[in-house]
Formats: structure tokens, C-alpha cells, sequence
């Protein structure tokens, strides 16, 4: 079968944000929009003649025929073998470990993560490279470039094939290996932790909840927790992925797993709770009574992380994105590691991780992972936390507090101000970046500005540098405000304010962290006039 040439134009706005290209599922839909991304894709990687590639995605809306789309192009494109998650499902983080157990070429993962799926919510298509992590930002740009000035696309003139049952079709000259999207990816999570532990566990009546939020990583908790684990039947709730995510919004924080919340704060509550997002990669820890901000999450799981078998003989090092708190620096001074400050994203951590630099990896958005694979992984999240309390034979409630003690704590809350009209949001950066060098010795709030700056990063490891990421500003007493603009949004501008304040009091490590953090919030607003600008007074979401 001949590969057919199609004549296309460029389209406007095809530009890879922090992880993919995210649009509205509509605008994936439209003609062209998807063949040209996918052929610009295979241009900036420098074509897959001959190759292998993983694809899958998190079952969204118009995931299955996407694939379809993408395994034609392949085809024609040359590839040899596509190994694809039975049903078109991965979850990102077996995605990214399927591209490393097969030493594939890299692999397309169709997701917009946390998003609202559904046909009028949003698609989203990102490219990882062969060890398993989203692509450079060298080669996101060469993707874009490609977006700029396609004149054609290549496809086959094939049917759909079955993606339900394991084994191989042909494509073309391609071969199609269906593969269950789970196996592979349980093998390796059992290769990490003590399962025989966490068996116990659960055997002596721990109680837990995994809410998968309708997403993708329902299948995966059902086969770890309840299958090889033995949590009871039940202890996965919300399991099946669904297309438009049972109408949810697939964010394991307070607010979207609300009613985990409910749960896990009610008369009744479970001694565990846990959340993973649309693609399988975030993770939301909550103890009874205890919710764990993620950036505690990740200092907590490098303080202890010992306790598992993987990470038996310590950690390299770990790093964190920039506006996630300073906790976990605590702990690395403390272990004598490397401890690193990277940009939003987790493609920022894969030089680090591949020169056996950073062990451990997490981002304020929910995101931990490790060098098991180039992604973060919330199950993989959720299961070294059931081996640290199965170890320790701590609640969550007393783990969090023995580390506030032995370390001090780090309020911490993120404001988004969503759906911001992008000129403003604009307005607000641009004129804070132009006042930064003289706000030192400015007082807002009370609080009196000691630093600040606009955050840029050369890579230690290759000697690239991302520049514009993010504004920070420091307080007389240790606090930060940082804001950066979302690049994971399909409309309009979100404007995120990242608000820390460090504790080393011992009668002041169970304060209520709104409260701690007002005066942050009231100088950063004050300083970025961001009410003014946007006609803003609150952010509508807090977590
Ligand atoms: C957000 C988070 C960032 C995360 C990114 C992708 O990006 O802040 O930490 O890496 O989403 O995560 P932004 O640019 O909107 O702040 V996921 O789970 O959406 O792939
Ligand atoms: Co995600």
C-alpha cells in the first residue's frame, strides 16, 4: 500500500506548553490540526524511519481515534513497530517505562493530564524521548519551528484496527503491538517496594481509599492495591475511565477531590487516602485529618524513602521545580545530597535523572517521582507512602508532625486566578518583571521585601538555559511570592501565585497555613497590583 502525500498550511498557535500541545478537544478535531501536529512532531525528532514507538493516552474524548490517525502516519512515515496500550490506554507514567523496558525511539502520549476531557473539553498530544521523559525544550522548539512551515502531511489510506485485543496488526508495512496497558508497569512498581509489607498492612485492617477520579489510573490501583496488595474490594473508588471523566475535573487537590476530602475529614474516615489525576501522573496524599501538601509530600518521601528497597542504599540526590517549597532542601542538607531548583515542568528533571544526579523529583502541583522512570507517577507516589507507614507504623497525622518538629514546616498554599484575559495577565507580569530591581527595602503588607528576581536556569548537566520562569520576591523573615503564568491552559491566561512561608517555632507548627500566609498573599498582590490590573480580588481556586 502506497502512503499518501496530503497538501496542508500551517496553523496558527501549534506551540508546545509545559507538557504537550494542549487545545480544546474541538480544535484537536478540526481538519488537519492533529496530522499536522504529528507530522511537525515527527520532523522535529527527525523523522521515525525505521523506528519504534510507544503510543497511549488517558481514554479522553477522541483518544481511540487519534491513535488511529497517529498509527497511519507512523506507517507512512516509516516506522516499523508501534506498541500501543490495549484500548489506546496508558497512563503517562507506563507510557514512559514501556518507552525504556523496550528501548523504543520515544512514544506519543494523547493527554491534557488534569484537564476536563470530554468533546467540549480539552485533547492534548506530547512527544517523549528515548529515555522515557517529555521531550527538551530544544526539541519542542524544533517541533514548533516545523508547525511553522508544514506543507504536507503523510498517511495510509487504511482502515481502523481492533485496538481491544493484545497481539500484533499490520498498519501497512508497520507492525501494531497491542499490549495490556498494565503488566508491565505493576512488574516494576513490585521490583520498587516491599510489597510483603504493605501486604501486612492491609492484612492487619488498614483502611484506605484511592479515588481515581474516573481517569486513567483506575485499572492500575484496582491491580496494585486490591489485586496484588489486598486491599479490600471497594478500596478503589471512581475506577473506571471514562471519556469525559464522569463530567469531573480530574485534579487530585482539596478542591477537585472534594469529596475524598469529605471522607477523609468525616466520623468514618479511612487511615489513608490518595488521588491520582486524568493521565496517572499527580498524586494527592491525605491522612485522616491530615491533608499532606505536595511539597511536604516530597520532603517527607525523601526523608524516608530509605525504607523502601529501591532506594535502600539513599538517594543521588533530588531536586524540585522552583516554586515548590523549600522543604525538601531541608532534608537534602540535612542527607548531605545535591539538591536542585529547576523550571516548572518535569522535562527540566530528565538531564538530572539520567546522569544518576537526582533520585527523587517533585513539583507543587502534585507531581513526585523518581528515577524509575522520566515521568512523575502518582501511584508509584501513593505506594512508597503505604511502605513508609507500613514501616514506621505511623499515622499520617504523626508522621507529618515528628518531621515539622525535626525540620520545621513550610506553609504553603498556590493561588490560580484562572480565565484571566491574556493582555492582562500580561500587563501584570510585564509590569512586575519592569519594578523587581527596586523592590528591595519596599514595604507591603507589613512585610518588607529583602529580594527578588526573575527566575532563570542553566542546566548543570547539558548547559542549557530556560530563561523567564517565573518572578520571585523574598520577605524579612523568610517568606516568598512567586507568579508565573500557566502553560498547560486552552483559554485564556491563568496567573498563579505561589505563597511560602518557612516555621522553625515549635508553638507555631500547627497554625492554620491560610492564616499564616495572608500577609504574603495581601504584599504580593500589593506589589504586583494584580487586583487593579485584572479586576481580581480573590483567585478562584486554592490549593
Ligand atoms: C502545571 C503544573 C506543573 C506541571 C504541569 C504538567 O503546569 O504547574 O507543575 O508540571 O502542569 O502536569 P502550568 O504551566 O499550568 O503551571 V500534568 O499532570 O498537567 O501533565
Ligand atoms: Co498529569
Amino acid at each position: 500500500m502506497q502512503p499518501e502525500t496530503i497538501a496542508t498550511r500551517p496553523i496558527d498557535g501549534q506551540k508546545p506548553g509545559t507538557s504537550g500541545l494542549r487545545k480544546k478537544t474541538q480544535t484537536f478535531m478540526e481538519r488537519g490540526f492533529l496530522e499536522n501536529y504529528v507530522q511537525s512532531t515527527i520532523s522535529g525528532i527527525g523523522g521515525v524511519d525505521g523506528a519504534t514507538l510507544v503510543i497511549g493516552g488517558d481514554g479522553r474524548f477522541f483518544n481511540a481515534d487519534a491513535i488511529q490517525t497517529i498509527l497511519r502516519m507512523l506507517a507512512a512515515n516509516g516506522a516499523t513497530r508501534a506498541i500501543v496500550g490495549r484500548d489506546g490506554i496508558l497512563s503517562t507514567p507506563a507510557a514512559s517505562h514501556l518507552i525504556r523496558l523496550r528501548g523504543a525511539a520515544g512514544g506519543l502520549i494523547l493527554s491534557a493530564s488534569h484537564n476536563p476531557g470530554g468533546a467540549d473539553g480539552d485533547f492534548g498530544l506530547k512527544y517523549n524521548g528515548p529515555n522515557g521523559g517529555p521531550a527538551p525544550e530544544a526539541v519542542t522548539d524544533r517541533i514548533h519551528a516545523a508547525t511553522q512551515v508544514i506543507e504536507e502531511y503523510r498517511t495510509l489510506p487504511t482502515p481502523d484496527i481492533d485496538l481491544g485485543v493484545d497481539g500484533t496488526v499490520q498498519v501497512g508495512d508497520m507492525t501494531v503491538e497491542v499490549v495490556d496497558p498494565v503488566a508491565d508497569y505493576a512488574a516494576l512498581m513490585e521490583s520498587l517496594f516491599d510489597m510483603d509489607a504493605i501486604q501486612s498492612l492491609f492484612a492487619g485492617g488498614f483502611r484506605m481509599r484511592f479515588d481515581a477520579m474516573h481517569a486513567v489510573t483506575g485499572p492500575y490501583a484496582r491491580d496494585i492495591l486490591e489485586g496484588r496488595l489486598g486491599a479490600p474490594a471497594g478500596t478503589v473508588v471512581n475506577g473506571t475511565p471514562s471519556p469525559d471523566f464522569g463530567g469531573g475535573h480530574p485534579d487530585p487537590n482539596p478542591i477537585w477531590a472534594k469529596a475524598l476530602m469529605d471522607e477523609m475529614y468525616g466520623p468514618d474516615a479511612p487511615d489513608f487516602g490518595a488521588a491520582s489525576d486524568g493521565d496517572g501522573d499527580r498524586n494527592m496524599i491525605v491522612g485522616r485529618g491530615a491533608y499532606v501538601t505536595p511539597s511536604d509530600s516530597l520532603a517527607v518521601l525523601a526523608a524516608h524513602a530509605h525504607r523502601a528497597p529501591a532506594y535502600a542504599d539513599g538517594l543521588a540526590g533530588v531536586a524540585r521545580s522552583m516554586p515548590t517549597s523549600g522543604a525538601v532542601d531541608l532534608v537534602a542538607e540535612r542527607l548531605g545530597i545535591e539538591c536542585h531548583e529547576t523550571p516548572t515542568g518535569w522535562k527540566y528533571f530528565g538531564t538530572l535523572l539520567d546522569a544518576g544526579r537526582v533520585t527523587l523529583c517533585g513539583e507543587e502541583s502534585a507531581g513526585t517521582g523518581s528515577d524509575h522512570v522520566r515521568e512523575k507517577d502518582g501511584l508509584w507516589a501513593v505506594l512508597l507512602w503505604l511502605n513508609i507507614l507500613a514501616d514506621t507504623k505511623m499515622s499520617v497525622a504523626d508522621l507529618m508532625e515528628a518531621f515539622w518538629r525535626d525540620y520545621g514546616r513550610c506553609y504553603y498554599a498556590r493561588h490560580d486566578y484562572e480565565d484571566v484575559e491574556a493582555a492582562r495577565a500580561q500587563a501584570v507580569m510585564d509590569g512586575l518583571r519592569d519594578r523587581l530591581a527596586d523592590l528591595p527595602g519596599t514595604v507591603a503588607a507589613g512585610l518588607t521585601v529583602t529580594a527578588a528576581d526573575e527566575f532563570a536556569y542553566d542546566d548543570p548537566v547539558d548547559g542549557s538555559r530556560a530563561t523567564a520562569q517565573g518572578l520571585r520576591i523574598w520577605f524579612d523573615g523568610g517568606a516568598r511570592a512567586v507568579f508565573r503564568l500557566s502553560g498547560t491552559g486552552t483559554v485564556g491566561a491563568t496567573i498563579r501565585l505561589y505563597l511560602e512561608q518557612p516555621e522553625t517555632d515549635p508553638a507555631r507548627l500547627a497554625l492554620d497555613p491560610s492564616d499564616v500566609l495572608t500577609p504574603v498573599a495581601q504584599a504580593a498582590l500589593a506589589l504586583s497590583n494584580l487586583p487593579d490590573l485584572t479586576g481580581r480580588d480573590a483567585p478562584n481556586v486554592v490549593t
